[in-house]
């Protein structure tokens, strides 16, 4: 490969998923810009996405399979890898059950071409009855609250950027996150638009954020307080006469409950707990109401927090009530030209959401959409007797920083009789497995999001075909896991036939679609479609999601109509406009109408009424993200390494003050969990009484192989997060708003 040319792929990374140029050279990636004619982020790309080339070549990404060897590990071949997988995990299975295996999803697999189309698969076929994820340290709040709302855990609405003119943002911040549930390339070049076309954006959070920055106007609030605040904001819709359905009208039930729900949360009543006068509560939710197209959005910050449930659940109610959902300018449904299989409502819950149909083993806690809080996963390991975790799946995930009581779970991994990675680093999780299984770089597999679609609020694609081939004999990610799920179920990893594997997941997929009324394929006989639907693998899912999508040729009924091979055909991506509203076509209730005051969550009011009288006035620590980090991964890419330490500790000057804190000298943090010690940053961007630590640092354990991270290791701030708070209705855990101590260490 002497020749140079020119690569066009779609950044993989977030939300945003830009365009990108590679220069390619002599087999190397020289150079990445902006893609200026892609038809969805038309040159936009930030620092992240001119480093594709250097993680593909990143020294310490895994190429071949570790297997641990005394206290390290030795590269070994791919039979020998599961050959060892397999002793490991058999005496588990004959010993214990399937009931001992369990597996932790973590976040790439949403963002990476195999993992996101075959986790499903791997679930499914494996037979691991109890799973965990990066979810509940995530979006599970948002999960319960779509399930109840619309029928659907995945069916989000997204603010409408591009039409609205009010936006409310709420624990948010697109300057580093660049969107979340929430696709969109340069959110802040839109919220700049809204300004100038002259209208208003709002930033509510504890910290005056890169985002908040950019707005009309920052509201500073207590952590968790986003409940107390939206409810009041409720309260005097309601109050003042401003509740309109408008276009809704009808097609909601339990209006009259959330009026009766929000009553006594007067903005005079819950001033004080959200740190915002009363004043200012009501005048907001005027101008909201009052605004012609108005979309409240709220992210991470209120999910992650003890009112997780409620604070995602009432961002809805307040873009209901002022009839701003499903339509354009307000919060809308995507309608992506692929469906996502992940969206799928899973078959146990064919007949409607239930909740708590069992509980974990130690603490009780309630199943939430099949899941228990990721902090249970320590304790299900360390606790002896039936049903306790010998053997664990990790998935494309670090828990040992990204989850809560990070330090208690560090500490019962090695206890595991078998623990697999499918992972492309030694990190701070993975060295504590017995295998680890790499996956292929970026540049060495296509792209196309299969969920992140599902909230743009324009109906495009594009399609990232493979730069380089991988090395020959390396199997794909789909393949490892279709492996590891066969010898879940006891095969031997020599006789796992993937291909058939993944031909009777196709088969199934297809059988259901042409059995699903109002499906592009509905009646058709399903292999007559798997004739036509080409080799296995993720390329013929997406294809099969295409041609059965709105645009496409419904195997040969619409012979206009796309293919994967239509789309390839346009490297700068296709676009089908903006959605228009399609309500109708989402909601998947029992009612057939928007279920606004769901028992389940409505219940929970009274606890956040009880929080009201709580007196706190200890400080809080809340996380944030840089535009440089990728949650804890992309720290050993020198180019985003540069400059000062990112890991510090925000702290309002008063609180410096009176803390005896100063910038640049160092703190003790601790909470009942544990404590750290990082240096101070004092800045007034911080709401006094809050400080914040970024989330995804920590890489000063030993045994990782982290050349560059491990220079820059920075402090977990999970270590501070008491496993035991979590908001109770999804289980989330709770990692901001955490009551911790300061002190200059
Ligand atoms: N305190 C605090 N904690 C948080 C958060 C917070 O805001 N504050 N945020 C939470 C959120 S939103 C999330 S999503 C979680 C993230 O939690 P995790 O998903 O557990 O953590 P990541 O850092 O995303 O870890 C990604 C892992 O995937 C590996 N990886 C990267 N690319 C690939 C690939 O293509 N294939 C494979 N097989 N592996 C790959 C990396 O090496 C790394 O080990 O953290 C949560 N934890
Ligand atoms: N560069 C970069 N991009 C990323 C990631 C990354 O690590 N780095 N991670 C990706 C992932 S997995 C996710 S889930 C998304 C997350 O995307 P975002 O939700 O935008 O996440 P953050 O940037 O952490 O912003 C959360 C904000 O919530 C605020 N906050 C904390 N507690 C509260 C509270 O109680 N109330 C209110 N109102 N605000 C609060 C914090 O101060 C912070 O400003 O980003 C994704 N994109
Ligand atoms: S914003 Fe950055 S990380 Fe996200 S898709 Fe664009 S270039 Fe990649
Ligand atoms: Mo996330």
């Amino acid at each position: 490969m002497a020749e140079s040319f020119e690569h066009i792929r779609t950044c993989h990374l977030c939300e945003a998923m830009c365009g990108l140029r590679l220069t390619v050279e002599e087999g190397r990636v020289t150079q990445i810009r902006p893609n200026a004619d892609d038809v969805w982020s038309a040159g936009y790309i930030c620092p992240k996405g001119t480093v594709l080339g250097q993680l593909h070549e990143d020294p310490d990404r895994l190429r071949r399979p570790l297997v641990r060897d005394g206290d390290g590990f030795r590269e070994v071949s791919w039979d020998e890898a599961f050959e060892q997988a397999a002793r490991r995990l058999r005496p588990v299975l004959e010993e214990n059950g399937i009931d001992a295996v369990t597996a932790y999803i973590g976040n790439p697999a949403a963002h990476n071409f195999s993992l996101s189309r075959y986790v499903a698969a791997f679930i499914s076929m494996s037979g691991i009855p109890r799973l965990y994820s990066a979810g509940t340290v995530d979006q599970w709040p948002k999960n319960v609250s779509s399930a109840l709302l619309y029928g659907g855990m995945w069916t989000f609405p997204a603010p409408d950027l591009d039409r609205t003119d009010f936006l409310i943002v709420m624990g948010a911040n697109p300057q580093a996150s660049q969107g979340s549930l929430l696709a969109a390339p340069d959110v802040l070049g839109k919220l700049d638009a809204i300004r100038k076309r002259g209208g208003k954006v709002i930033v509510v959070d504890p910290r005056r954020t890169g985002t908040a920055e950019r707005a009309d106007e920052w509201v500073a609030i207590r952590p968790g307080a986003d409940a107390a605040l939206l409810l009041a904001w409720v309260q005097v819709l309601f109050d003042e006469g401003l509740v309109d359905l408008g276009h809704l009208e009808g097609r909601v039930e339990g209006v009259d409950r959330v009026r009766d729900a929000c009553r006594e949360f007067t903005p005079e009543v819950v001033a004080e707990t959200c740190g915002i006068p009363a004043d200012t509560i009501r005048r907001i939710a005027r101008e909201f109401a009052e605004a012609e197209k108005a979309s409240v959005y709220g992210r991470i910050g209120l999910c992650n927090q003890e009112f997780g449930t409620l604070a995602s659940w009432l961002v809805d109610v307040v873009n209901v009530l002022t009839g701003n959902l499903d339509r354009p300018g307000g919060a809308m449904f995507g309608k992506p030209i692929a469906w996502s299989l992940t969206a799928l409502r899973p078959p146990d819950f064919a007949d409607g959401f239930e909740f708590g149909r069992w509980k974990s083993r130690v603490r009780g806690a309630p199943e939430v959409l099949g899941q228990v809080p990721m902090s249970c996963m320590a304790e299900e390991i360390a606790t002896p007797g039936d049903g306790q975790i010998k053997a664990l799946i990790t998935l494309a995930g670090n828990p040992v920083l990204s989850s809560p009581d990070a330090s208690k779970l560090d500490a019962a991994l090695p206890r595991l009789d078998c623990m697999i990675s499918v992972d492309n680093y030694l990190n701070e999780t993975t060295r504590h497995a017995h295998v680890i299984l790499p996956g292929l770089s970026p540049l060495e597999q296509q792209h196309y999001d299969e969920l992140i679609w599902s909230w743009a609020l324009r109906s495009a694609g594009k399609f990232s075909p493979r730069l380089f081939d991988p090395e020959p004999g390396r199997p794909e990610e789909w393949e490892i896991l279709l492996t590891l799920a066969a010898m879940v179920q006891g095969q031997a990893p020599g006789e796992v036939d993937t291909g058939a594997l993944d031909q009777l997941f196709f088969a199934g997929v297809v059988a259901m679609l042409t059995g699903i009324e109002g499906s592009a394929v509905h009646g058709r006989a399903p292999a007559e479609i798997v004739e036509q639907a080409g080799g296995p693998g993720p390329e013929r899912l997406l294809d099969f999601a295409i041609r059965t999508g709105p645009w496409g040729d419904a195997y040969g009924e619409k012979p206009e109509g796309l293919t994967l091979e239509k789309l390839a055909a346009e490297p700068n991506g296709v676009d089908f406009g903006a959605v228009v509203p399609r309500l109708d076509e989402v909601l998947e209730t029992p009612s057939g109408r928007i279920e606004l005051a769901p028992d389940y969550i409505v219940d929970d009011i009274p606890r956040l009424a009880h929080r009201l009288s709580r007196r706190d006035d200890c400080i809080v620590l809340v996380s944030r993200r840089h535009l440089r980090s990728n949650n804890s991964w992309m720290h050993n890419v020198p180019a985003l390494m540069t400059g000062r330490d990112r890991c510090t500790l925000l702290v309002n000057p008063r609180d410096a003050g009176e803390l005896g804190l100063e910038d640049g000298k160092r703190a003790r943090v601790s909470s009942e969990a544990g404590s750290v010690t990082v240096a101070v940053e004092v800045s007034d961007e911080m709401m006094p009484g809050v400080v914040s630590l970024p989330h995804g640092w920590g890489h000063d354990k030993p045994g990782t192989k982290l050349g560059v991270a491990s220079a820059h290791a920075g402090v977990c701030n999970n270590t501070l997060a008491p496993g035991e708070l979590v908001d109770p209705i999804s289980g989330n855990a709770v990692v901001n708003g955490i009551p911790v101590e300061v002190s200059p260490a």
